[in-house]
Parts: C-alpha cells; structure tokens; sequence
C-alpha cells in the first residue's frame, strides 16, 4: 500500500501548508479559523485555547483528535470535542452513521432497552424534540434518530464515511499517532479514540461448499441495505442469538418455509413491545433531568420507568428460600418474568436451576408441540450467563406450519451445497441463506487495526492473554489512545447510550487537563493497570457470567482460539462511574502525564 500524508497532498493542493489550525487533512473536513471548526468557540476564543505541548522538531499535527466510528459513540465524541475546543475528525468504515443501528437491518432488528432510556441526555433540546414511537425502538428509528443527532450538531462535515482504519502507530519521539486509512491516506493527531463499538465485527463460520450455492447468502449484521426478497421463499437461518431470534418472526411471516438451525438454545424473554404511550412520553420529557441522573446511579444503566417488564431488576426476594407454593404464586403471578425475579439466581447455581425450571415451564406453555420443549428450552448452562435476550413472539413462531426448528446437536452442518444445507441429519432445499451467528466481540474491532503503541507493539499482542485496561479506557504502551466501552468497562452489561455519555464526558475531561496543563501524553501506570485487571476479574467471579457451564462471547468462547477472560466491567456502571470519578478528581491518580 502506497501511503500518502494527506497534509502533504493538501500543501501541494493548496500551494501552501495551512498552519496546525487551518489544515484541512480531509477535503472539507476541519474548518479554517474563524469559520466554523470549533463549535461554539470564537476565532479569539480558540486562539486563546492553550494547546497540547508538541517539541518544537514534532512532526505537525492535522487534527487533535483522530476518532474512529461514527457510531453514537463516535457521534457525542465529536460534539463534545468540539464543544472543548478540540479539533477533531471522525473516520467510519460504513457509508452512512449510527454503527450498530447501521448495519444491523436484518428483519426484526430491535433495541432491547427502551427508547426512552436509550437516548442521548447531554441536549435537552434533542431530547425534548425526539418523538419515539414504540416501547423498543426498532432499527429504523435508530438509525433515524441518529441521523437526525448527527445533522442537528452539524457533525458531518467533520465524518469522513467509507473510510476504514487499518492502522494507528504511535510516534514516540513526537508523541503523536499517524492513523491511516486503507485506501493509503494519513493523518496526524495527539489523541485517537477508538468509537469502534463492541459488537462491531461479524463473525461467520465457514462452512464449505458455500460457493456452490445457488441461492443467495446474507448475514444478518451486514443486511443489504436495498433488503432482501424473503417472500414465498424457502430460508435456512442459521444462529438462535439475539439477531436469529429477533428475525425468526418476522421472516416467518413472509417466508415459504423458515428453517431455524439451532446450535443452542436461548433464553429469550417477551419484550410485550407496542406503540409508546404518548402520556408516558410526555412525563418522561418532563422528567428526564431527574431521570438521567438516575440512569447514572442505577448498575446498568436503566430505571425502568418506562415500564418496560424486562428491564425490571431482579427483586430482593430468594428462591431456595420460597416454599414450592411461594414459587408457584410468583410464576402465575409473573409468568416469564418469574425467572428472572430472584437475587440468588446470579450467584448460586442451584437457585439458577429452579430459575430454568420455571423458564423451562413458561416455554412449554408457549409451545403448541410439547416435543420441542426439549428442544428449545435452556438445559446445560445459567441464566444470567449470556445476555438476556427480549424477543416479539419468537417461541410462538414455532407454532407455525412454516417453521421447523433443526437442533443442530442431533446432528451438526456438514456443508453447503447447490440446493441448501447438508447437516448429519439430513438435507434442507432453500433459497436464501442467513447468518446470525454474532460477533467478534469487544476485542475484535480493535484488533482488526494494526494499532502500534510505544516500541512498535501491537494491541493484539499486548492483550494476547486478554485485555489489559485501567478502566477499560487506555492501556499501558499505548498513550493518547482511549477506547470508548472499551473492555474492563459495563459497556455491554449497561445501557450503552449511558456508558458512551460517561466516558465521552470523561475522556474529554482527561483530553482537556492534558491540554491545559500543558502536557503531552497520558498513560496508566502499570500498577494501576494491573490492579484494575484484578479488580475486574475478581467481581465478575461467583456470577453465572463465568460460570463453568457459560460458553458466551461476555469470554470470547465463539471465538476459536480466543483466551477464555471474561471482558466486560460486571461491578455495576455506579461503582464503575463512582472509581472513574474519583480517579480523575484525584488529578487522574493511577495515569502517568507527561
Ligand atoms: P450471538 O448472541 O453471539 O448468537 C450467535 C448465534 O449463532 C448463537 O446461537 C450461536 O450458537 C450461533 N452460531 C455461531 N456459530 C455457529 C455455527 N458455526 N453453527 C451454528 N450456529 C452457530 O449473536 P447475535 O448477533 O444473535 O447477538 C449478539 C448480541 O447483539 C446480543 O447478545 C445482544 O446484545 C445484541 P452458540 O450459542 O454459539 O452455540
């Protein structure tokens, strides 16, 4: 790959070299001063702002900061960047914003937390004016309402799309990163952040004679965006995660013939999802400043005023302490939500089992066909293991003439070929082929660019026995670099839109002390580093999340050959946000500043 500084072809360009605040590393990305740059901020103003120390022999700078993603991590990023001054560009892969809610648009595709509280807090204004329409926002209004975040702010004349990252290297001597694109551009920051999401990096088995296949294949996390014909037509899916059994009803209802090839069963609990009701809206707006706060002391991000049933935490009360009659009442009482309505369940196995007992007992009631129960009912592992799935209607989709659900463990894939799918127990002619078989998770998109920190070392080989973080937001060799949800944080186990405003507020604290003290770089020191790793690990032991039976990508075990750690922050996002706090005002005690 020929690589080419985009601060040189613009100086040629142009004639000239504009000076570190005039560059425009990417066409019409970063305005010249006194436009439009930095938000909010007048030309005197930003003059006046005091700039992140560079020696005088440094190479020179294109931006401040270099952000990957334009997810709604990558989205606040720039907003607030701007809002502190910093001139920053945003560099994503896709072809248009909202990460996740992007790419994911398979049939069905729905968020698991509601609307309401998944929503940017940072405006009032923007979330006053947002109208959500249903309890769960579905993929469309997602994408939507990132859209519409993203014009609002005016961010996109500082996101450069269809611009994929293959790799940051660190300069040590300057202190700077040059992050470069795979179409061989360059650019110069002092700071990246890595927007890159957690569940960002399809994973697709390979499985062989795929390309004899007449029919057409499709993933479900990369769904072409024209769509897809599902009509009449006879569908192998293949993966019973949240996006298989998201997409099992609604393709169903189109389809000739669904074939759910099931490698293990979900636990999936009834989002009872409909139209939002326009009083609970109004109230919530009214609301919302209390209600933000909340979200901020609550351990995953989400009040439950919206009064959605699945987001109810578990209730004090504990299972191997009730009578059988107690159980029996709270399982009428409750009904799908009485498995999930104990405290010892998330830490005791055998309070877990009577839990799977009463989960499996709602699953046959749903079921029309009692031989399936065996089937699709959890047998071998926790709840509380993987994360919770909240469908519309997926075990009733198994009512239908239409589906047929293929257990995989009585006979596993053996290959594609011209007509459909061969398994050890049998053939299935199809017509379309889907995937939904997850993710890379949490490591995967970090480690998909050659991001080289102090001594030319690799992320990947840093973290080759898993993540090394403080905080899940920088690791030691690799200064300037944050990652936003990054591993060793609740990112995937609390309200994502939460975590992102904590840690874009936080890094863009830490980026401003840096500048304003006159400093260049900040790192964690190993110390600090290691005894976070130890903390992380030792609150996620006892819980179902590493349990024995757990195989969840929460430890990376889809993946083969990944170390089995488990990687999300599972102490609650208020402690989480309580030692961030707490570091930073301690003048980011366990960080180095040089
Ligand atoms: P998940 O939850 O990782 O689910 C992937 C599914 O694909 C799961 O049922 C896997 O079975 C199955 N899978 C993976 N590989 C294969 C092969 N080779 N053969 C058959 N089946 C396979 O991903 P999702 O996209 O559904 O959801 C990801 C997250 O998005 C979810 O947790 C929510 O947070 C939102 P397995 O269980 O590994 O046996």
């Amino acid at each position: 790959m020929t690589r080419r500084s985009i601060t040189a072809r613009r100086a040629r360009s142009r004639g000239s070299a504009r000076r570190r605040h005039g560059a425009s590393p990417f066409g019409e990305l970063a305005a010249s001063p006194g436009e439009r740059g930095c938000a909010g901020l007048s030309q005197q103003a930003r003059a006046a702002l005091p700039s992140t120390a560079v020696p005088g022999d440094a190479p020179e700078l294109d931006v401040d900061v270099v952000v990957v993603g334009a997810g709604m991590a990558g989205l606040y990023s720039l907003h607030h960047l701007r809002e502190l001054g910093f001139r920053a560009v945003v560099l994503e892969q896709g072809d248009g914003v909202g990460g996740t809610w992007f790419w994911n648009r398979y049939p069905g595709a729905r968020c698991d937390v509601p609307s309401l509280e998944y929503s940017f807090g940072f405006s009032d204004e923007l979330q006053q004016e947002w109208e959500w329409t249903e309890v769960f926002p579905a993929q469309a209004e997602l994408e939507a309402y990132f859209n519409h975040v993203a014009d609002r702010f005016d961010l996109r004349r500082d996101i450069r799309l269809s611009t994929r990252v293959a790799a940051a290297t660190y300069d040590e001597p300057s202190g700077t990163w040059l992050v470069e694109t795979d179409a061989g551009d360059a650019i110069r920051s002092r700071f990246v952040i890595m927007a890159t999401g957690c569940l960002s990096v399809p994973m697709k088995p390979v499985v062989p004679g795929e390309e004899q296949f007449r029919g057409q294949i499709v993933q479900s996390s990369l769904w072409p965006r024209e769509g897809v014909e599902l009509e009449g037509k006879r569908i192998a899916l293949i993966g019973t995660g949240s996006s298989g059994v998201q997409s099992t009803p609604e393709i169903a209802k189109v389809a000739e013939h669904l074939y759910v090839f099931q490698r293990t069963p979900t636990y999936t609990w009834p989002s009872y999802n409909g139209p939002l009701d326009p009083e609970v809206q109004a109230e919530t707006k009214r609301r919302y400043t209390e209600l933000r706060k909340q979200q901020r002391e609550t351990p995953g991000g989400v009040t439950s005023i919206t009064g959605a049933i699945i987001m109810q935490g578990p209730e004090a009360r504990k299972i191997l302490e009730a009578t059988e009659e107690e159980r029996a009442a709270v399982l009428e009482q409750l009904g799908w939500g009485a498995s999930r309505a104990w405290s010892d369940i998330y830490v005791d196995e055998s309070a877990n089992d009577i839990a799977r007992d009463m989960y499996r007992t709602m699953v046959a009631r749903t079921l029309d066909d009692p031989e399936l129960v065996d089937h699709l009912a959890p047998s071998d592992y926790p709840i509380g293991c993987k994360r919770p799935v909240v469908d519309s209607h997926y075990f009733e989709a198994y009512n239908r003439d239409n589906v047929t659900l293929i257990d995989l463990r009585e006979g596993g894939i053996e290959s594609i070929d011209e007509t459909g799918v061969q398994t050890a127990q049998g053939h299935f002619d199809v017509d379309l082929i889907v995937f939904a078989t997850g993710f890379d998770a949490m490591t995967g998109a970090l480690f998909r660019i050659d991001i080289r920190g102090r001594d030319g070392v690799l992320l990947r080989d840093a973290w080759a026995d898993g993540p090394h973080t403080l905080l899940g937001l920088q690791t030691v060799g690799f200064p300037n670099l944050f990652t936003i949800n990054g591993p060793q944080s609740p990112s995937v186990l609390a309200n994502m839109v939460v975590c992102v405003e904590h840690h874009v507020e936080w890094i863009g604290a830490a980026l401003a002390f840096v500048r304003d003290h006159g400093y260049s770089t900040m790192e964690p020191t190993p110390e600090a580093q290691q005894a976070w790793v130890d903390h992380s690990q030792a609150v996620s032991v006892g819980t179902m999340f590493t349990a024995e039976s757990c195989n969840s990508w929460y430890v990376g075990a889809n993946i083969p050959g990944k170390p089995r750690i488990f990687m999300p922050y599972v102490g609650g996002l208020t402690t989480y946000i309580e030692k961030a706090e707490a570091v930073a005002d301690a003048g980011y005690e366990g960080f180095a500043l040089d």
